[in-house]
């Protein structure tokens, strides 16, 4: 079916830009987008329908490029004893943190998990959001991993949104591997990996280089591993620590390097060599209170593409609303509000791999986009979340008024 959208203007987000269109047409046809410009300039076509926008501003569908939506449990009873006063190590001796989250998703069952990720989804996608990656990395061995994955992928089947899977095996270290890091590594690259990507759950292949996680050279074995296996990679980086993650991602062409708070001005090179985008995750960085900033200036003087996503997950970033990140990137990193919406557009979907295809309203991209009732394109940055008026648009069919 064909379809005509008109009386709007559009925040095409080509080149990372805002590169309006005002008075603008779109012209959709079999999910991808057909035509697009001033309407002045439109050619007469056969439309079976012709949809008046009302003087919406159309963006591209939101994509959030980094969560961890999939998840047993959730950790707000700590958040509370936290701020009552009870210490993080405390806490984690008491089984909490990570570990906790880890017990919970494994005890679920596959139902359990698909019911409370779906809830948390939606609530991301009351925010116009079209596309979103999930990693695993709270079950930590093959059977948990896979039922993370299978959520996810069940996801895509049961509601009108894009995900992408991302094993993220090597997010902490199990009990049952206490002590022994480098087995876990050894069993996730000669396991895990390969039995799950022979299963189609994976898009991509996801770590944590950290002190408190694994290493740069353990992160380098499944890097290795995911590059036998035909499969890109990202990694958490420079969260806590400069161990230059960032770097290492560069060097295996990493579609992202996520977090960045530590990172040099040399990772920034390695990363605008590499293409690899930097994620910034503004929802860890203000529920941990951090202070070390991502370096804004360097990213932006060596053209590193800037993405910014939820994070969203029980322990550093239960947010909710991509929106609200993209006020946090402005307000906490000093992102500019057209900074920010590049960042979830069409770096969000480079982030993925998906940059050709999603992220930017041009002719032959899928038609995924929202018409928001908004004065200016600044408005999605400048509210703090609240549910703004829009419709959504995906593969050129509206999904909710
Ligand atoms: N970085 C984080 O902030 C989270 N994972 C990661 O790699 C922490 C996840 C959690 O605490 O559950
Ligand atoms: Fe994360």
């Amino acid at each position: 079916m064909r379809t005509l959208w008109q009386h709007c203007h559009v925040a095409t987000m080509v080149d990372g830009r805002y590169s309006i269109i005002e008075d603008a047409a779109i012209v959709t046809s079999g999910g991808v987008i057909e035509w697009l410009g001033p309407r002045s300039e439109m050619r007469p076509v056969e439309a079976q329908r012709t949809v008046d926008l009302g003087n919406a501003w159309v963006t591209p569908g939101m994509i959030d490029c980094h969560t961890h939506a999939v998840f047993g449990g959730n950790r707000s009873g700590e958040f509370e004893q936290r701020l009552q006063g009870v210490g993080y190590a405390e806490i984690a001796a008491q089984g909490g943190g990570i570990a906790s989250t880890v017990r919970a998703t494994r005890a679920a069952s596959e139902d359990e998990l698909f019911d409370s990720a779906r809830q948390r989804v939606q609530a991301l996608m009351r925010d116009g959001v079209t596309t979103i990656e999930i990693k695993s990395g709270y079950g930590l061995d093959l059977a948990s991993e896979r039922k993370m994955l299978r959520v996810a992928r069940r996801l895509a089947e049961e509601l009108p949104l894009g995900v992408r899977t991302t094993c993220l095996a090597a997010h902490a270290l199990p009990p049952e591997y206490a002590g022994r890091a480098d087995d876990y590594i050894a069993h996730i690259c000669d396991q895990m990996l390969p039995a799950l990507a022979a299963e189609g759950l994976v898009d991509a292949v996801d770590a944590f280089c950290e002190h408190l996680a694994f290493s740069p050279a353990q992160v380098e074995q499944v890097f290795i591993t995911a590059r036998e296996l035909g499969l890109p990679v990202k990694l958490h980086a420079e969260q806590l620590s400069s161990l230059h993650g960032s770097s290492l991602a560069a060097r295996y062409q990493a579609l992202s390097a996520d977090h960045l708070e530590f990172m040099t001005e040399e990772d920034a090179v390695a990363m605008a060599e590499a293409g690899t985008v930097a994620v910034l995750l503004p929802g860890a960085f203000y529920f941990l209170r951090e202070t070390q900033l991502p370096p804004m200036e360097a990213l932006r003087r060596h053209g590193v593409r800037i993405a910014l996503a939820s994070d969203l997950n029980p322990g550093t970033s239960p947010g909710l609303s991509l929106r609200l990140m993209l006020n946090m990137g402005c307000t906490l990193f000093r992102m500019t509000p057209e900074e920010a919406l590049a960042g979830v557009t069409i770096h969000a979907a480079t982030a993925l791999g998906m940059g050709d295809t999603h992220g930017s309203l041009e002719v032959g991209k899928v038609a995924d986009f929202v018409a928001w009732q908004i004065e200016r394109p600044a408005d999605l940055a400048y509210w703090l979340g609240g549910d703004l008026p829009k419709r959504v648009v995906r593969k050129g069919h509206e999904i909710s008024h």
